[in-house]
């Protein structure tokens, strides 16, 4: 049965067109830099999103009717997501979703029942899959909104707590390997604390550590071959949440020798709550071969939460894919981690929300590519550290140069000249002159 009745297959019009429901950007098949924009931009639709989250704020109740034409809460509505997610990502031309456990099935008491009734729509799901290619990005277990988690789920104080975790990450990998999902993450929502005056910090992070741990083998066991993503994020629910930003992440990876298994999963909107430019988190990923995949949205500047918008900022968008393409691309994908504002609860909202986040991804590539084609940036920067091509420079960087030495040369400067010019206007100038050129 067809549940977006009005709506058709998303087309591309180019820029010129009007047609709200159509890609002015988003050309599937147009090449760059050698490759289609679909391989550059392996889009996901976000299950708890886009088929869950009805308008509701801390306010206010649903805005947006999701029911799908079932009863909420039940395995028939259970379904009739499964029916809307598909005919949704078909239309759209989104090829991959990404969820939590709890996102598939309304939750039981007993994870017998719940894992029952995941096995029942996994088969469903599976179905849809195999008839319409469409392919899972990774999945997640849900360790935050049960009233259990309060105090984290890795994290927690109670031990009964921790194997409940266990056993739904176990599942929730199950399913991810079952629908041959490309990674597996864990987005640390409780794991952290509101006051040090009742935590044991080390004592958690030992116990995150162990679970992940345990997470590792048991999925490489059953042939798991994709990535683990960390996806860090300062703050919010906790006040204070380990995973503070790619740099903390992977200190602690490193730390607890999980390096070798894990990556990260950089969401926008959480690198701005930790005080960063989502460019930022996507180098410090990148430069330690750590970067996976992207949680695809956008934050607001004038407030302090994760508000989840959908990406229309072409200036971060293409600071985004300057740093994906510069890193070779992703081994994840883009998952649009983004919800439409309360106000705009139609079905033609949540086609227009895609159609506003595909365009503005692709829109950052094309400009991108332009930009690491015409190469300024690039000359400058190389040029900007050529005083250390020099037999000195050398030695400092392949680390055999003695302070000493270094001091010798010193001696024998007087005052050394000062650093060339940043020139960080001029870069900025070149920015704007291929965002605002063809
Ligand atoms: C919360 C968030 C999560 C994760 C998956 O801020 O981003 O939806 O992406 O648990
Ligand atoms: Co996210």
């Amino acid at each position: 049965m067809e549940i977006f009745k009005n709506i058709g297959k998303i087309p591309y019009e180019g820029p010129a067109s009007r047609n709200p429901l159509a890609f002015k950007f988003y050309d599937r098949d147009r090449v760059i830099l050698g490759k289609k924009m679909s391989e550059h931009l392996p889009f996901a639709m976000a299950w708890w999103h886009n088929l869950g989250a009805a308008g509701t704020d801390m306010f206010g109740r649903d805005t947006a009717d999701k029911s799908f034409g079932a009863c909420r809460g039940t395995m028939e509505h259970a379904r009739a997501k499964v029916d809307a997610g598909f005919e949704f990502m078909q239309k759209v031309g989104v090829e991959y979703f990404c969820f939590h456990d709890v996102d598939l099935v309304p939750e039981a008491d007993d994870i017998k029942e719940t894992n029952r009734r995941l096995d029942e729509i996994a088969d469903y799901i599976v179905e849809k899959m195999n008839e319409t290619g469409v392919r899972c990005l990774w999945g997640t277990a849900n360790m935050f909104s049960n009233p259990r988690f309060m105090n984290g789920a890795g994290s927690t104080n109670s031990v009964d707590v921790y194997c409940f975790a266990a056993a739904q990450i176990k599942k929730a990998l199950d399913l991810t390997v079952r629908f041959g999902g490309r990674g597996y993450v864990f987005w640390g929502g409780r794991e952290g604390y509101e006051t040090l005056l009742n935590t044991d910090v080390k004592f958690e992070q030992e116990n995150i550590a162990a679970l992940m741990k345990m997470a590792v083998e048991y999925g490489r066991s059953m042939g798991f071959k994709g990535d683990f993503y960390i996806e860090p994020k300062p703050k919010e629910p906790m006040k204070h949440q380990y995973d503070f930003d790619a740099a903390t992440a992977i200190g602690f990876l490193r730390q607890y020798g999980l390096d070798k298994d894990f990556k990260m999963n950089i969401e926008a909107n959480h690198a701005m709550l930790a005080g960063h430019t989502f460019e930022h988190d996507l180098r410090i990923s990148a430069m330690n071969g750590m970067l996976g995949s992207i949680d695809a949205n956008q934050g607001d500047y004038l407030l302090g939460w994760d508000t989840d918008e959908f990406p229309f900022d072409v200036y971060s968008t293409t600071m985004c894919m300057y740093e994906v393409i510069k890193a070779g691309g992703l081994t994840g994908g883009f998952n649009f981690d983004a919800k439409c504002r309360r106000p705009s609860y139609t079905y033609e909202d949540m086609f227009q929300s895609y159609v506003l986040g595909m365009d503005s991804f692709a829109l950052g590539l094309i400009k991108a590519a332009k930009l690491i084609e015409d190469g300024r940036i690039d000359a400058f920067v190389k040029e900007r550290y050529s005083s250390f091509e020099c037999e000195l420079g050398r030695k400092i960087r392949s680390g055999s140069a003695t302070l000493t030495e270094l001091a010798e040369r010193a001696d024998k400067m007087g005052a050394p000249a000062l650093p060339g010019s940043g020139r960080q206007e001029y870069l900025e100038s070149v920015v704007n002159q291929i965002l605002f050129t063809e």
